[in-house]
């Protein structure tokens, strides 16, 4: 486990992002070594930090202007999210899910920088030919270390008390994008099994229709029994390009309209939709050209821009 206390020997070397509206800022720097038992070298480790304030509960109000003194709750290894509290007074109320959410990638991969790295976009047509000629070998590129977090959880070693269902098929459990407490902004994920399984474009009518489904009812149940959620109150929701090539599915709020919380369109796909595309035509997702938003950072984006002129108008 890090030791959250290593956060104060944080060094800044740059700001990755300022959203003011959402109340969130984004530092890339460094922590020390100390911060993960498994890093053995001396080298300060690269870290990302962002910092957001999490929904203001009424009650709060007067001793939020204090001073962030206390942080409690610690998760994941190399993502790590903690709760903090803007004065004791606050924390002496104990509204579980704290005043800010800090989240913490420690060590920051340049593919992590990139993502977290404010940047303009442009939209472009991936047709079945650029899939295989571009994305493929891409997303092929990613070493497993990329998704250690999910085989973690997958195999039982991290996250264990939060998972909320789990089969042969899928695992569901809290996104680290969710306070774990705050209902209007409820956001879970399913995580599928299936390693081979990587993105919108490998799903297949004849084989993974079950799977869909059966992640779409489980939400509906898990949400019903918790959180008294009803049917159409969830937004489900398949990422193209996602930002891990493990499948899974989003699961949110259908209240829960944050812009550019990746739901926009070009990127969100909601789960309803494909479930009848793939009814419609089993093999869609290997044969239709997807247009999506890329980021000039992302490292698809510069073979993508030099194609586009090889898609038809
Ligand atoms: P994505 O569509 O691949 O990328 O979704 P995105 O981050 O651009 O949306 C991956 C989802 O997994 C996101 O909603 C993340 O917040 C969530 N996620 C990522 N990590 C590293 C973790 C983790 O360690 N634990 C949990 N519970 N969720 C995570």
């Amino acid at each position: 486990m890090p030791d959250i206390s290593a956060l104060k020997g944080f060094v800044l070397t740059e700001i990755l992002n300022e959203e003011p509206d959402r109340c969130r800022l984004t530092l890339l720097g460094t922590l020390p070594s100390g911060w993960s038992a498994e890093e053995s070298q001396d080298q300060p480790l690269q870290a990302i930090i962002r910092i957001e304030k999490n929904a203001f509960a009424s009650e709060q109000a007067v001793a939020l202007f204090k001073d962030l003194v206390h942080k409690t709750k610690l998760m994941g290894k190399q993502y790590t999210w903690v709760a903090g509290w803007l004065s004791f007074q606050a924390s002496d109320i104990k509204q579980p899910q704290g005043d800010v959410k800090i989240n913490v990638i420690c060590p920051a991969t340049d593919v992590h920088v990139k993502k977290y790295t404010k940047q303009k976009s442009i939209l472009v047509r991936e047709t079945p030919e650029l899939y295989r000629r571009i994305t493929l070998p891409f997303i092929n590129s990613f070493p497993p270390e990329r998704t250690r977090w999910v085989a973690e959880i997958l195999a039982g070693r991290a996250e264990q008390e939060k998972v909320l269902y789990s089969s042969s098929e899928c695992v569901v459990l809290p996104d680290m994008k969710w306070d774990l407490h705050t209902t209007e902004s409820l956001y879970l994920v399913a995580i599928a099994h299936d390693p081979v399984l990587r993105s919108l474009r490998d799903l297949r009518g004849d084989v993974h229709l079950d799977l869909l489904k059966s992640i779409r009812r489980e939400a509906y149940r898990i949400v019903g029994e918790r959180w008294n959620i009803g049917r159409g109150g969830l937004r489900m929701l398949i990422h193209y390009q996602p930002s891990y090539y493990h499948f899974h599915v989003h699961i949110v709020n259908a209240n829960y309209e944050l812009a550019g919380f990746g739901m926009v369109v070009g990127q969100a796909h909601l789960l309803e939709d494909v479930i009848s595309l793939l009814e419609v035509n089993p093999k869609i997702f290997e044969t239709m050209t997807l247009t999506y938003g890329l980021g000039e950072q992302h490292g698809l984006y510069e073979q993508m821009k030099l194609t586009q002129s090889e898609v038809d108008d």
